[in-house]
């Protein structure tokens, strides 16, 4: 078990006794699945960088490119299944009363897992849209070579999900901002927090007052500033967590 869950007052306390809870997620959570991360080195953006895929231009510039990068990476998280810290997550959904799950990816692994509600703040990789209506078609083929044709305008699918340099669904954003400024209890998991605007949410809760715990193997640009950060990885210390509180509650 987890020392820090004994020995640190502030921490169990938090755990034990707040009742709303917003959790935010990057690609570290799914990493433990064999989704590679963004930034890391081996990462997906290893061999590309973001500026040159994941942007409109880059799509109108040269879309088979961009539309294979993405016919690629949905291969790869077909393949994959949530792991325990997707799982663990699923539960404390169950957990709290008071309970959202925001999440920076788009591979769908915590509704694989069981999570219910998901605001997906950069959208679906598993969705497409016309490039030029907005129509969204649910459902891809692997075996489109290269990007089908919108059956109401004509124009091209692209991936449904928000490049940079996009708006994020505005909805989503604002139940991802209201959420985060009236919880009590924020976690923030395997997240570089370098991408805006979620990178914001875990100042937001700081700034808010609720008790903010980081869990990631590696420092980042917020762990001087969070209540309680656990370094190591999510599938692991999660299911500690839940378990921690299922036997303290
Ligand atoms: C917008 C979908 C404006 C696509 C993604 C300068 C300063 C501030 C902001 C900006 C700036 N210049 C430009 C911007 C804005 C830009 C931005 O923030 N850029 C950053 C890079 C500086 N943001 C945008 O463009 C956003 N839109 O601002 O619009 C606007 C305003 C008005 C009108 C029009 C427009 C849109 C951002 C969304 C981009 N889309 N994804 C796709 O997937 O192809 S972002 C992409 O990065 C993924 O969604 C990913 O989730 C996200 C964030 O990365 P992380 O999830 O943190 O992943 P990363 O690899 O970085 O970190 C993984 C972490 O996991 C690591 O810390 C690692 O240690 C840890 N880890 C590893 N293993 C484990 C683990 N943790 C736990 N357990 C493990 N086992
Ligand atoms: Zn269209």
């Amino acid at each position: 078990m987890l020392d820090e869950l004994n020995q640190k007052e502030g921490l169990r306390r938090a755990l034990l006794n707040f009742r709303r809870v917003v959790v935010l997620t990057g690609a570290g959570i799914s990493a433990e699945s064999g989704v590679p991360t963004f930034r890391e080195k081996g990462g997906l953006w290893g061999k590309y960088n973001p500026e040159e895929l994941a942007t409109a231009r880059a799509f109108q510039k040269n879309p088979q490119l961009v539309w294979e990068w993405y016919q690629w990476r949905r291969g790869l998280i077909s393949e994959m299944k949530p792991n325990p810290g997707h799982y663990a997550i699923a539960e404390m959904e169950r957990l709290f009363d008071d309970f959202s799950l925001i999440t920076q990816n788009v591979d769908g692994l915590h509704r694989a897992a069981g999570s219910k509600i998901v605001l997906e703040m950069h959208g679906n990789i598993m969705r497409n849209k016309c490039f030029d209506c907005g129509k969204v078609f649910d459902g891809i083929n692997l075996k489109d070579k290269e990007p089908p044709r919108c059956d109401g305008c004509g124009g091209l699918y692209r991936p449904d999900v928000v490049w940079f340099g996009e708006m994020l669904p505005s909805d989503v954003l604002y139940a991802a901002f209201q959420s985060t400024q009236s919880c009590e209890l924020f976690f923030s998991i395997g997240t570089s927090a370098l991408v805006h605007p979620a990178a914001s949410l875990p100042i937001e809760a700081m700034h808010s007052g609720a008790y903010v715990i980081e869990i990631n193997p590696q420092p980042t640009v917020i762990s001087h500033s969070v209540d309680h950060t656990f370094l190591g990885p999510s599938g692991e210390i999660l299911p500690q967590i839940v378990d921690f509180i299922k036997a303290n509650r």
